[in-house]
């Protein structure tokens, strides 16, 4: 068996190209890699790698996250800028024997060391969004952080590992130097080849407080399907953040086990992602927040 789940509907071309490597055999790394590179080099998708909206100082800061199921190495990195493709600075980092998670100048001084190609990150359009919410925000009194999404994804190969990754520009007009759950991991992902993988998109200021990747692996493995795992979690934060707040920021996640079964749970109206499995061609589902 073999498989490969993804949050939001920008990561089909992705996934579909991830699928094909899988059949043919490729190992899940280079396949996810493949795949989360698609959706950051695709300057149409607005909340990941080029063409991502900037921070209220008009700068686009990355965050992204790499780790490997059978080792358990994670590398990272955190507001990272002008640089093209943070998963792969991420998956280098993973091999990193210490220094795994890398921020802003640190994390483009090794990017630069390591040959990773260097690129300005804001597009034309995206400069168009923010003046464009700028005024809205000013005229309407908005908060601005509005427009954000994250590309995670989990994928299995058929010797048995898995991997996961994260790639994000985080929270339209977030402050210079915020990072959000992506590059945390058990926030924003996790992944154990001996039980699965999930990963996160939303507010990110919530996701960290429940440490819901790792929360939904922990619950596969005490025997939970990837679709209990995730409602079970999702669910049970959502109300804890209702109780003590009165009100929970949005939360969805998805996850596969090492069975190639997966699942998805969110506490919003409509969320998309993408699955691929060995019997599954390259799918869109969206979900939608069952009271
Ligand atoms: C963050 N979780 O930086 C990311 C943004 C996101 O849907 O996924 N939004 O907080």
């Amino acid at each position: 068996m073999f498989g490969i789940i993804a949050t939001w509907r920008m990561a089909l071309e992705g996934i579909t190209e991830a699928d094909q490597m899988l059949r043919d055999g490729a190992n899940c790394q280079d396949a996810l890699e493949t795949a989360v590179r698609a959706v950051e080099d695709f300057e149409y998708y607005k909340s990941v790698g080029y063409g991502g909206l900037p921070n209220e100082e008009m700068q686009v800061e990355l965050d992204a996250a790499w780790m490997d199921g059978d080792t358990l190495s994670i590398g990272a990195v955190a507001a990272i800028k002008d640089y093209a493709n943070p998963v792969s600075i991420a998956r280098k980092l993973s091999l990193e024997p210490v220094n795994n998670m890398l921020v802003g100048e640190g994390a483009e001084k090794y990017a630069h060391k390591n040959g990773f190609e260097r690129k300005n990150m804001l597009t034309e359009r995206a400069k168009i969004h923010y003046h464009n919410r700028m005024k809205e925000v000013k005229e309407l009194e908005l908060k601005p952080y509005s427009g954000h999404d994250t590309v995670g994804m989990v994928d299995l190969d058929m010797d048995g590992s898995m991997a996961a990754a994260t790639s994000t520009s985080g929270l339209f007009m977030k402050r210079a130097g915020r990072v959000g759950d992506s590059p945390i991991s058990g926030s924003g992902f996790y992944v154990d080849s001996e039980v699965g993988g999930a990963t996160a998109t939303g507010l990110g200021e919530d996701l960290f407080k429940g440490c819901l990747s790792y929360e939904i692996v922990r619950l596969m493995k005490e025997g939970l399907t990837p679709q209990e795992a995730c409602e079970k979690a999702v669910g049970d934060f959502d109300e804890v953040l209702k109780k003590r707040r009165g009100k929970a920021g949005d939360l969805s996640l998805i996850a596969m086990n090492n069975k190639g079964e997966w699942g998805c749970a969110t506490n919003i109206e409509g969320f998309s992602f993408v699955v691929a499995t060995e019997n599954l061609k390259p799918t869109v589902f969206l979900v939608k927040f069952d009271e």
